[in-house]
């Protein structure tokens, strides 16, 4: 892209944009899983005039004259996503999924009410209850975890907690599970407490939209997104739902509850992005999104890593590098940074290391499955990964590798040319 005017009216931060757009399409493989290259579409329309615009209020009730293109703007955006999931009520407002999830906890249960949700180092969301969040201080705050030998969710167990602490609110959906989750199994255990279901399915959205993991949408009261993960949308969150009443709620807690004016240039994004995702070819992609990460995990194991749960049913998985190769997530991370890879470091059930640290590391296939990578090209990725652990001392075989990635990662240029 070419920023003119910001080259004209600030050097410095053109310089900066221009060297984390060549760090992002030019030499790094980008491995986080919560990361994706958006469409020249959306990102124009992330950067266009609607940024200028306050529309406080929603479509047809604003509190802003001139917003009558705006309206229509956000009636499209709102049409898309409810085809998208098949859903009555969508609210496309937040700034962010954590955004979403506070207007989404609030619009079912009050301040003080127990919530239980999935822990951390299972792979569960700040926003679900943990203590430095506001969803752990707001709320008389439980968690379940996983199986610590199977790494699964032990529903039952579940159940068992659930029964213990009777939670007003159960959190369903994670930041870091490499499996699939039972929304029906999660339905159940809510309706034999009498809890509310809430769904979070930032991750998995795009497996969700394209029918690849089953959906919340017949089973949780309320469901939260991001979009900018594997649906490849702008920054930003959607809160949806099937119930009426609940929908009501959740849109007055999002305005004036949580947030003011609506990011009406991100909500234009998140419209073409839905467009976008409603399209065949991006079903072809998560298929794709799912076979390479099953690839590259199932490569690690032949390698004699150890994978979290032995493997994944979605579009990451999670490696134990402190018992495969003896570092922290932090060591790995920083090792492969210094070879072009980008991933981070992740906190695994039972972790003994602090978050800062981490035994584990998140790999996630929806960027580089944007730019074109198949299976072969994860497979290749796994043993330049493991090249990099075995030679970490060996600073010439580094450089090396360092010159595969970027040759593997130029041999895949962004299909959307900036
Ligand atoms: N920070 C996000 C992730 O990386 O998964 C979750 O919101």
């Amino acid at each position: 892209m070419s920023y003119n005017a910001i080259k004209k009216e600030d050097k410095e931060i053109y310089n900066l944009i221009k060297a984390e757009e060549k760090r992002q399409n030019k030499y790094n493989a980008e491995l986080i899983a919560s990361e994706n290259f958006v469409s020249k579409a959306v990102l124009q329309a992330q950067g266009s005039i609607l940024t200028n615009k306050y529309a406080e209020g929603y479509p047809s009730k604003r509190y802003y004259g001139g917003c009558q293109y705006i309206d229509q703007i956000e009636n499209l955006a709102i049409e898309r996503l409810k085809k998208l999931f098949n859903v009555k009520y969508v609210n496309v407002q937040p700034h962010s999924g954590s955004q979403a999830n506070m207007a989404a906890i609030r619009s079912l249960i009050n301040h003080g009410d127990v919530i239980l949700g999935m822990s951390l180092d299972s792979g569960g969301h700040l926003t679900h209850g943990y203590k430095l969040s506001f969803s752990g201080q707001d709320y008389i705050s439980y968690t379940y975890g996983v199986n610590k030998d199977t790494g699964l969710i032990d529903y039952d167990e579940v159940l068992k907690i659930a029964k213990e602490v009777k939670p007003k609110l159960i959190i369903c959906g994670a930041s870091a599970y490499p499996r699939k989750i039972s929304f029906k199994k999660f339905k159940e255990i809510a309706d034999e407490v009498g809890a509310y279901l809430m769904a979070d399915i930032a991750h998995i959205a795009g497996l969700i939209a394209t029918g690849f993991h089953e959906s919340p949408v017949n089973y949780a009261d309320i469901i939260t997104s991001t979009t900018h993960k594997t649906l490849r949308g702008p920054r930003g969150g959607i809160i949806m739902t099937n119930n009426e009443e609940i929908a009501k709620k959740m849109n007055k807690m999002l305005f004036p509850g949580c947030q003011g004016g609506p990011l009406e240039h991100v909500i234009a994004a998140k419209a073409i992005c839905f467009k976008e995702d409603l399209m065949p070819e991006y079903k072809t992609y998560i298929k794709q999104v799912i076979l390479n990460a099953k690839a590259m995990s199932d490569e690690f194991i032949k390698l004699g890593y150890n994978i979290i749960s032995g493997g994944t049913d979605n579009h990451l998985f999670l490696i134990d590098i402190k018992k495969s190769k003896n570092l922290t997530g932090l060591q790995a991370q920083e090792l492969l940074e210094n070879v072009n890879i980008t991933c981070n470091k992740n906190s695994i059930p039972n972790d003994q290391e602090k978050p800062a640290y981490t035994s584990g590391l998140r790999i996630g296939t929806p960027a580089l499955t944007t730019r074109g990578f198949k299976e072969k090209d994860f497979i290749k990725l796994a043993h330049l990964i493991d090249d990099t652990f075995n030679n970490k001392d060996n600073n010439e075989k580094l450089k090396d590798i360092k010159e595969e990635v970027i040759k593997l990662v130029k041999s895949h240029p962004l299909r959307y040319k900036y």
